[in-house]
């Protein structure tokens, strides 16, 4: 069958680049040759019209043409949310239906997929998108939004496609969604409402969690850009609330009352439902200049590795551990937790993001793509869905730029290769409801176009792309310009 002849290759591939790297195979790598995966695999049926860059041990990857590749998948799954549900907020990638988050349409793919096709050079398709925008958005609508996802999409996307783009527009939609959104600001802590409604500016939701009260970026790019220092404050305080309830030993936990300010949640991770606080006190402090946000981030670390860090025979995952004494819960770890390499390079912490970036490449190659959930000890699946998430290509896009070792082009590519082959559908992608059978599920969503495909097409594309020193990518990866 192909695709293990493209598991088999790749492994070989990583194997003999990993050791040219001078880094160890940790032993779960073992497992991709298993027979369990080999019925997995075979269980699964065949896969349609699928386009492979295959990789052959000891070849360089053609760079240029694998960012083609990218190109060219991106316009397929746009063409199909294109003819199918243009001006909604999703395509159904099976039934070819439209999907709007709150029955009315806040245009969520064009606003989330736009940087991205103008990093592309994509022009027609954007130039498409910023006239229907203009035309056809508007956020006076009387329904609660989730503020968190309302604004890494929408605020962050608006804002990157205007400081790409200049196309003045696209800052005038921001501010105006920035202002519906500010009410969720206004609880008796300073952390922000879950949903706030964009026509009264209503609230509603009393539990939240770090990751939806961390909105910096995003509010405070407005701020810089308009002259207006109100969203500036409000996001800042909100996340300097939470970190002021961090527990005795320096970790946070999953969930909180907005209200009271008291934790409902006390599990401790660094991925679902904290991932982006951390990531935005390291990227506040980077876009921003913020020395607040630089100490907060230098005070977190230490308990991170201290307690979540945890070493197997496989090599180096984060678990899980109760917030208030550090204890070790569950040896959990999955797709979301897969950003954290990038992070780790982002800091300059190579060591530990190289050795977890491979552990995230036994985490996908264990089933042919990555589940939502694992346990890192046994490699058994406790969530198998894959949402067409990006951040496993996120670390391995970071990691790339910035080592250049052309180990991380082959992992790329295996990431293509698998997806392609499985959640590729006549008209768009797809997610999977489960990684062990690759049964796939009517559902697409707009960081797909956003961060997926934009990472694996960075990963390959000129490095100048991309102004890092100038750029950090809010969490949705939007890039934004750095004010400090
Ligand atoms: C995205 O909306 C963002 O990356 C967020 O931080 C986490 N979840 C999704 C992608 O998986």
């Amino acid at each position: 069958m192909r695709f293990l002849g493209v598991v088999g290759t790749i492994v070989r591939v990583c194997g003999a680049a990993l050791l040219g790297s001078g880094l160890l195979l940790g032993s779960g790598l073992l497992l991709i040759g298993s027979g369990v995966l080999n019925a997995q695999v075979a269980a699964a049926g065949a896969a349609q019209e699928p386009t492979f860059g295959t990789p052959t041990f000891g070849t360089a990857i053609d760079r240029a043409a694998m960012a083609e590749r990218v190109k060219q998948e991106y316009l397929h799954g746009w063409n199909g949310y294109r003819q199918a549900a243009w001006g909604h907020d999703e395509v159904m990638p099976l039934t070819g239906k439209p999907h709007d988050w709150y029955g009315v349409s806040l245009h969520m793919t064009e606003i989330d997929g736009l940087d991205t096709m103008l990093l592309m050079g994509l022009t027609t398709e954007a130039t498409e998108a910023r006239e229907d925008l203009d035309k056809n958005l508007s956020f006076d609508q009387d329904i609660y939004v989730k503020n968190f996802e309302i604004t890494i999409r929408c605020l962050g996307g608006l804002e990157s496609a205007y400081e790409i783009s200049g196309d003045k527009r696209l800052l005038a939609l921001a501010e105006d969604l920035g202002d519906r959104l500010l009410p969720a600001f206004h609880s008796p802590t300073g952390i922000p409402y879950p949903f706030v409604n964009l026509k009264t500016g209503k609230v509603k939701g009393v539990e939240t969690d770090p990751a939806s009260s961390a909105l910096l970026p995003e509010f405070g790019t407005l701020s810089k850009l308009t002259g207006k220092p109100v969203y500036y404050d409000a996001a800042k305080r909100a996340m300097v609330e939470i970190w002021k309830r961090r527990s005795g030993v320096g970790l946070l936990g999953g969930a909180i009352n907005v209200d009271t300010g008291k934790w409902t949640d006390t599990t401790a991770t660094v991925g679902s439902g904290t991932d982006s606080f951390y990531e935005y006190l390291l990227k506040c402090w980077l876009l921003f200049g913020d020395k607040d946000m630089q100490t907060m981030w230098q005070q977190a670390t230490g308990p991170i590795h201290q307690y979540l860090e945890d070493e197997v025979r496989s090599g180096l995952w984060y678990g899980e551990a109760e917030m208030m004494t550090g204890k070790r819960t569950e040896q959990n770890y999955g797709a979301l937790d897969a950003f954290f390499p990038a992070l780790l390079a982002l800091d300059g912490d190579m060591s530990r993001a190289q050795r977890l970036q491979l552990s995230n490449f036994q985490m996908w190659t264990a089933y042919g793509i990555e589940p939502e959930v694992m346990n890192y000890a046994t490699f058994e699946v406790s969530d198998g869905g894959y949402q067409l998430r990006p951040e496993i290509i996120e670390s391995t896009y970071y990691l790339h730029h910035l080592t250049g070792d052309p180990l991380y082009e082959h992992m790329g590519q295996m990431y293509y290769d698998s997806l392609v082959r499985w959640c590729r559908t006549p008209n768009a992608y797809a997610a999977l409801s489960d990684v062990r059978t690759k049964a796939q599920k009517d559902d697409m969503e707009s960081f797909f176009f956003a961060e997926t495909l934009k990472y694996l097409y960075l990963l390959y594309a000129p490095d100048a792309t991309v102004d890092w020193r100038r750029t950090v990518f809010n969490t949705e990866a939007h890039p934004l310009k750095r004010f400090d």
